[in-house]
């Protein structure tokens, strides 16, 4: 995993605490077994609490004047119901166009966000943008034989365009080359010198461009370029790198080491998942140098100019930070929104968010961010997606091949944040087709075929073909459902605290496990019935007929709610084909199978929606290999 880190001008020794397990969220008992065998579920959201300590342990340095005090706040804005919360992705490198691994980070904080609306959790923001200073661009721009503000305005066009085309329903889309953003970096600048924060010093160390930023000797290692000369490289990227010495102003990073880590272990749920919670942890044990936050004017044209010094240009990171400040007003009207703020990144920008940026926050007497979700990245037949390799897969041809819904559900289902994940046409194939084309359209087409259901209406439940009972095995000579119906019926009504759960827990792929596995038993439920088979003369048997088809239209408006984040056009026409309408489509009105505990079910006995053909069309494999299409 890349680990960025700035110069090793300052650095101290630190003790060596281990978390403490017993600090971690207990979980809570599930709600009266209604259903046989319901799950054990997690705690909902709790508040985070306040860190106990400022500064703590930063008597070597001068630590920062003024008291962080709205991280007093903090616990008061905690994202929940009713309360506002401002999600976002991280905003993208304006130096190349987008790919794959951008769009998974942005459907990412997509579903999330969407599942919010769908909780009707209070107001709420989805953030994106691009990323438009700093050395890498300035390159980049020459390297293109055009400007950087000439080369930021088609990459900036190719990122928001991807993102429209992919349903990304961002509220708000900054580019750091904005007016109004780089106010709020030079007001946050105004804050870190004001609290004491900054000192100028002179600085060296290895700067490795594409990744803008210093790497200590740990993480280099030793390459030939293209002329046989024997050269530095970073050690996990291979991107070269260049001794840079000049004056810069330094950020007292090292004064907030204590602050980090009282503020991590106070609040153990910021880092999901929990892997990545324990490296920062680790991080915060080892040395915490101080961190170079500007750089000389000469060098970098390309960036915010250092307030009252305009030999310095600001650092790009520390600029790029601050748009998750800019887009809520800051200095302004940001108390409305901050810190109830969840930030998604790729595990290589963790450090920059975990560590530096709470830091910088504190620093700047801000609270730092609530929660900090964090993914692994996708590699191309098991290589690393790069340009040189010429492997970069384009999100547009994607979209076009697999459909906007085909290649959202494909990299939300597939996609494990733990860990790194393989890109290949034919899992996408698979997949889509398996879960989307056959199992959840095939289940809407049986279950609404005319042949079955001539009245195109959502039949009746009859608890005499399936009683309630409070255990399954004393069903003998009781209605027709089986003791494995019961099971099925079980594993349905808890999906929707399932998903909830691992929504919380920055788990999307496991939300949507669940569900296609109950897509999968309702599909064996209606094929080992064979509603097909039963004789609708006989008035028994049409209860019974009726009931399955229910429980089946049930079942399926209960996968079509909860997809909505994932494939909201599929869901969309799912929920419509069964009649479903737009206000009854949120988490509460989410009650499966009222008509099993004796309540009223205002589905029953309604119209369903106009048959719109097939849901969901078989996808298929290139021709030739995905790469990428799109040019800057
Ligand atoms: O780092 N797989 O921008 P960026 C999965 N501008 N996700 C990937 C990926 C891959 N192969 N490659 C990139 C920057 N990403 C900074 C961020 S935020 C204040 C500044 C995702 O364009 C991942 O989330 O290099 C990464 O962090 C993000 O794209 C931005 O990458």
């Amino acid at each position: 995993m890349r680990q960025r880190n700035m110069s090793p001008v300052a650095s101290r020794r630190t003790r060596s605490r281990r978390p403490d397990p017993t600090a971690r969220t207990a979980r809570a008992q599930p709600p009266a077994p209604h259903w046989p065998r319901a799950p054990r579920l997690r705690r909902p959201f709790r508040a985070a609490a306040l860190p106990r300590r400022l500064c703590g342990g930063a008597a070597m340095l001068r630590p920062p004047r003024r008291l962080p005090r709205p991280l007093r706040r903090a616990t008061a804005t905690v994202a929940g119901s009713g309360h506002r919360l401002l999600l976002s992705t991280p905003i993208f490198y304006a130096n190349g166009p987008p790919h794959i691994g951008h769009l998974y980070s942005a459907l990412l904080a997509d579903a999330l966000h969407r599942y919010r609306g769908l909780r009707r959790a209070g107001p709420g923001r989805l953030s994106t943008g691009t990323d438009e200073h700093g050395l890498k661009i300035q390159q980049a721009a020459t390297a293109a034989g055009t400007s950087p503000s000439e080369l930021c305005e088609r990459a900036s066009g190719l990122f928001r365009q991807a993102l429209t085309q992919a349903a990304v329903s961002f509220t708000d889309f900054t580019r750091t080359s904005e007016p109004h953003h780089q106010q709020a970096v030079r007001h946050f600048w105004g804050a870190l010198q004001d609290g004491g924060a900054l000192y100028k010093g002179s600085y060296e160390g290895w700067y490795c461009t594409p990744e803008e930023c210093f790497l200590p000797e740990s993480q280099l290692a030793e390459r030939r370029d293209a002329q046989g000369r024997l050269c530095r490289v970073s050690l996990e990227t291979g991107h070269q790198v260049h001794w840079t010495k000049e004056e810069n102003y330094m950020f007292r990073l090292s004064a907030f080491q204590d602050p980090l880590r009282n503020w991590l272990r106070d609040n153990p749920r910021t880092i999901s998942p929990d892997p990545f919670y324990q490296l920062v942890l680790h991080w915060l044990e080892e040395d915490l140098p101080d961190l170079s936050v500007s750089r000389e004017r000469s060098r970098l044209q390309w960036g915010i100019p250092v307030p009252s010094d305009s030999t310095q240009t600001i650092y790009v990171w520390v600029d790029a930070l601050v748009n998750y400040l800019s887009v809520v007003g800051y200095p302004e009207t940001h108390g409305e929104w901050w810190p109830a703020a969840h930030h998604v990144v790729g595990k290589d920008i963790l450090k920059f968010h975990a560590v530096y940026w709470p830091a910088l926050l504190i620093a700047a007497g801000l609270a730092p961010p609530e929660r900090i979700f964090v993914h692994s990245h996708w590699t191309v037949h098991g290589q690393k997606m790069s340009k040189s390799l010429g492997n970069v897969i384009d999100p547009f041809a994607c979209i076009r091949q697999y459909t906007v819904d085909g290649f959202r559900y494909f990299l939300l289902r597939q996609g494990v944040p733990e860990r790194d994940c393989d890109y290949y046409d034919e899992k996408v194939v698979k997949l889509v087709n398996s879960e989307l084309a056959d199992a959840l359209g095939g289940l809407l087409n049986r279950s609404t075929a005319l042949s079955i259901n001539p009245s195109n209406t959502y039949p009746c439940f009859s608890q005499s073909c399936f009683p309630n009972v409070l255990d399954y095995r004393e069903t003998k000579g009781m209605g027709r459902a089986s003791a494995e119906d019961y099971e099925f019926v079980a594993s349905v009504a808890s999906l929707p605290l399932q998903v909830a759960s691992y929504f919380e827990g920055f788990q999307i792929y496991k939300a949507l496990e669940c569900i296609a596995l109950c897509v999968r038993q309702t599909n064996s439920f209606f094929q080992r019935h064979r509603p097909w088979k039963l004789n609708r003369k006989d008035p028994a048997e049409q209860l019974w007929l009726d009931t399955i088809i229910h429980i089946t239209l049930e079942c399926l408006r209960v996968y079509g709610t909860l997809l909505q984040p994932v494939i909201p056009h599929t869901a969309d026409r799912l929920l419509s084909r069964l009649g479903v309408e737009p206000e009854e489509r949120d988490l509460s009105s989410l009650t499966f199978l009222p008509r099993y505990s004796g309540k009223l079910c205002p589905f029953e006995g309604r119209q369903l929606g106009p048959d719109t053909g097939i849901l969901f069309h078989r996808v298929e494999k290139p021709r030739q290999q995905q790469i990428e299409t799109k040019k800057l």
